[in-house]
């Protein structure tokens, strides 16, 4: 099941962000990878809207189900939002990090912006879905749970939180897939490095802070690209440009208390684990205009 589910994110995902093809052929190219199941999925990310019967307790019951557990709980209160990430099941499957917009954070009049979707929502979904039936939580996680907002909703809400625009048109889809970095070949396997790679290849890096995003006790270190800008259809077939998605990059750098272990057996509960606050705080930027706009 999750791995039906799982798949269909990654499926409607590429086919929506053409930096993912891309930087796999880039990967394939190079030989650091011979086909793209030889990617780690370090984790994927959602983003939701926190009112009563969405946000993250919500959808976050879908992936409970399939046997992932709440871990640590984020704050970003300047960019209103919250956020959990969850430990998955087996450890071949990608961690997931869902973040909630604090809707009464915001203006009155955002509030009551959103309200007029969301109040569409009367129940919570997830809780009417079978989730023993994969095609039907696929369909659901691809599927509108309110109208097609107009592109006036789309940009009073980016004036004052581009993460509540980016969601109230982009639902479910995948935030980003992240690859893993530790397990790749020597020169690629760093952060610094795997940018290079990137930049010569000619992605675009998130370079809100530093291209590095590093996590005060130097063991997890990200960069992402910046969200390319595609065609979205508006209520009345008015077709305008907004953020996709994303590609993130990880790199899990061993604990200190294994330093001292042959690097075979090394496997991932020997390097850091979880997210950094500070990290995600820039990553959120990704598909901000003041980023996707280089
Ligand atoms: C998520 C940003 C944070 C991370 O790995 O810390 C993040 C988002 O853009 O929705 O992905
Ligand atoms: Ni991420």
């Amino acid at each position: 099941m999750l791995d039906y589910v799982l798949s269909g994110l990654m499926q409607r995902y590429q086919e929506r962000v053409p930096d993912v093809a891309g930087i796999i052929a880039a990967m394939i190219t190079e030989n650091l990878i011979q086909v793209p199941e030889d990617i780690e999925n370090d984790h994927i990310a959602f983003r939701t809207i926190g009112v009563p019967e969405l946000g993250i307790q919500s959808l976050e019951k879908i992936f409970l189900h399939y046997g992932y557990t709440r871990r640590d709980a984020y704050q970003f209160p300047a960019k209103k939002l919250d956020a959990y990430w969850y430990a998955p099941p087996a450890p071949n499957y990608p961690r997931i990090f869902i973040s909630e917009l604090r809707v009464k954070d915001l203006s009155a009049e955002a509030q009551k912006i959103i309200a007029s979707y969301t109040k569409e929502v009367l129940v919570d979904p997830v809780s009417n879905l079978d989730l023993n039936d994969g095609p039907a939580v696929d369909t659901f996680l691809h599927s509108a749970l309110w109208r097609t907002p107009t592109w006036e909703d789309y940009e009073a809400l980016a004036a004052e939180s581009e993460y509540a625009a980016w969601v109230i048109y982009n639902r479910y889809y995948l935030n980003h897939f992240t690859i893993s970095l530790q397990n790749l070949p020597a020169s690629y396997n760093t952060v610094a490095d795997f940018n290079t790679f990137l930049e010569n290849a000619g992605f675009i890096l998130n370079d809100s802070g530093g291209k590095i995003k590093e996590s005060p006790d130097h063991l997890l270190l990200q960069s992402s690209t910046v969200a390319k800008m595609i065609p979205a259809t508006f209520a009345g077939n008015d077709v305008h440009k907004i953020a996709g998605s994303y590609v993130e990059f990880a790199e899990r750098r061993v604990l200190p208390q294994f330093a001292d272990m042959p690097a075979d057996q090394i496997t991932r509960e020997h390097r850091r684990e979880g997210f950094e606050a500070g990290n995600a705080d820039r990553i959120f930027e990704s598909t901000y205009s003041s980023q996707t706009s280089k």
